[in-house]
């Protein structure tokens, strides 16, 4: 993966970070420079394509520290990574009946009601709801995209879910030991189109995941509206397609997430997520390397 090049450092003093200006009506100067802006972004996509190895999504197996971060990290592209989950025993034991034993009747706080609105995401304060850990499993094995434990409830839920804990590895090469965020439901649960305002490495435990990848080049086709989530909700439905026909042909990686692999999405990349089955998944944010983009994030 190392690249046998010589480098040849040029001294280089970042700019000062300036908190990001309020954001104002547009005028036609600022339209015609957003359309120069994503003409440059088109055309560095056409050159990128020019490369598999430059535009395409690469799969690393044991990759060291050093190589994510001066491949992946630093320069912001994804990458899937096969092995370093290796050993881990919840690999082995985290099916449902498992789970349901471990953590038995303590109450949990999980995502519910999501089938009957479009906006759950958005609205994820609006949809926490309690259960028994049993019954949430029990709906979880059901399937469908109702019932979804995700990274928002992980504060409440950590002392109740701190035994599953012991059943965790570490990947030392990437991450500082802070815990991870638990994701667990059915076949079917579905996350829509959105971009994250850290890095994150997704951990891939029980199951399968359908994961789709698009570049933050892509922006302008995916009407990006409220805070970080687009209007698309989901590129692969033919409805939404015909709402928003820019998204059409609209560049994409489509990952299948399988246990023990784990996926860097750095920030700003767009991602939607489908269950294929039932499923755990733990997402980390705690890279030895600065992760604090979300400050000055223009909020609306
Ligand atoms: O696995 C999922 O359903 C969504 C994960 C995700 O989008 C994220 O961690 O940002």
């Amino acid at each position: 993966m190392r690249m046998q090049m010589a480098l040849r450092q040029i001294d280089f003093t970042a700019a000062p970070r300036r908190t990001a200006p309020a954001l104002q009506p547009q005028t036609m100067d600022e339209t015609l420079a957003l359309k120069r802006r994503d003409w440059l972004l088109d055309v560095q996509e056409r050159q990128r394509a020019l490369s598999p190895y430059a535009s395409g999504l690469l799969t690393a197996d044991n990759l060291s520290g050093e190589d994510f971060l001066h491949n992946f990290y630093a320069p912001g592209r994804p990458v899937l990574i096969r092995g370093a989950m290796a050993g881990w025993p919840a690999l082995d034991r985290w099916t449902p009946d498992y789970l349901a034993d471990a953590i038995g009747d303590a109450v949990i706080e999980y995502q519910g009601g999501r089938a009957s609105a479009q906006d759950y995401e958005l609205k994820k304060e609006k949809h926490r709801q309690r259960a028994p850990f049993r019954r949430f499993i029990d709906l979880a094995r059901k399937g469908g995209n109702d019932a979804y434990l995700t990274a928002n409830n992980s504060a409440t839920n950590a002392p109740a879910l701190a035994p599953l804990q012991a059943d965790l590895g570490h990947m030392d090469a990437y991450l500082t030991r802070a815990p991870g965020m638990l994701w667990i439901g059915g076949a079917g649960t579905f996350t829509p189109l959105h971009f994250d305002l850290t890095n994150n490495l997704l951990a891939q435990v029980t199951g399968t995941k359908r994961v789709i990848l698009i570049p933050p080049s892509q922006t302008h086709r995916l009407a990006h509206k409220s805070h970080v989530f687009s209007e698309v909700r989901d590129v692969t439905n033919e409805a939404r397609l015909k709402l928003y026909p820019q998204a059409r042909d609209v560049l994409r990686h489509e990952v299948l997430l399988t246990p023990g692999d784990a996926l860097f999405i750095p920030i700003g990349w767009w991602h939607q997520v489908r269950s294929e089955s039932f499923s755990t998944m733990l997402t980390y944010t705690g890279f030895h390397w600065a992760n604090a983009g979300h400050e000055g994030y223009p909020a609306g």
